[in-house]
């Protein structure tokens, strides 16, 4: 997959269009985090504006803000048994649909929504759809501040060296206060034992792994839209 596709404004927005058709008048909405997501925020927002009647439920503060700010009511998960829909953008997605999220930093909060949702959709431009999950080289997780070391212990005698996410020398810290390892990886030949072996860590409290979650995802490629026909699935 080339490095030099990225989604354009253009395409986020078309995407963005296009999950609009997923939401109804009185909906949950959970909100996702990233360019796409936000793409999807604004169109949300500007349907508000206009009258449509629905409550977000953001995936990160930056989400949140926006949502805020554009006249979006806003929901947690503790106000909420389900999520109606959840739209968010992917890393990764592989032919069944399984996805790698969290370069963004925010892959524990997209998980807890995108699983209370009763439908997932995935906007996403063309060069995040891979062969294999793992492809890209890269796997976020997040961990508590306490356990950073010995997780990064743990994951590092899985095989996955991990780096600590830093920026402008200070480590990254998330919304939930805790830290990101950026586990380098290749083409994942289990992705589900290496979820289970990664949530076996004690302080390890997220993967960027999204299996089996069965979202639509809808991919631009630069000149048109397309939902993705999931290998193994009806
Ligand atoms: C945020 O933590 C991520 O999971 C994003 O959803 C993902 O990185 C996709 O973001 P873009 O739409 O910005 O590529």
């Amino acid at each position: 997959m080339s490095e030099r596709l990225t989604l354009t404004d253009d395409g986020a927005a078309a995407l963005a269009a296009e999950a609009l058709r997923h939401v109804a008048s009185g909906q949950v909405v959970g909100l996702g985090t990233g360019h796409a997501a936000t793409a999807f925020v604004r169109a949300l927002g500007a349907r508000v504006a206009a009258g449509l009647d629905v409550r977000g439920v953001p995936t990160s503060e930056a989400t949140a803000a926006l949502a805020r700010g554009l006249g979006i009511k806003l929901l947690s998960p503790d106000d909420v048994e389900t999520i109606d829909v959840a739209v968010d953008g992917a890393d990764e997605i592989d032919p069944r649909a399984d996805l790698i999220k969290g370069y963004g930093g925010a892959l524990l909060r997209e998980k807890v929504v995108a699983t209370m949702a009763r439908r997932f959709v995935v906007l996403a431009g063309a060069e995040k759809l891979v062969p294999v999950l793992g492809t890209r080289g890269r796997l976020p997780v997040e961990v508590v501040p306490f356990a950073a070391a010995p997780c990064r212990r743990r994951v590092e005698a899985l095989g996955y060296p991990p780096t600590l996410r830093a920026s402008e020398g200070r480590p990254v810290v998330t919304d939930n206060g805790n830290l990101l390892l950026d586990c380098r990886v290749g083409p994942l030949a289990d992705p589900h034992g290496l979820e289970a072996a990664l949530r076996a860590i004690p302080g390890l409290v997220g993967t960027g792994l999204f299996l089996g979650m069965h979202p639509t995802v809808l991919v631009w490629d630069g000149a048109r839209l397309r939902t993705l026909r999931p290998e193994g699935r009806n």
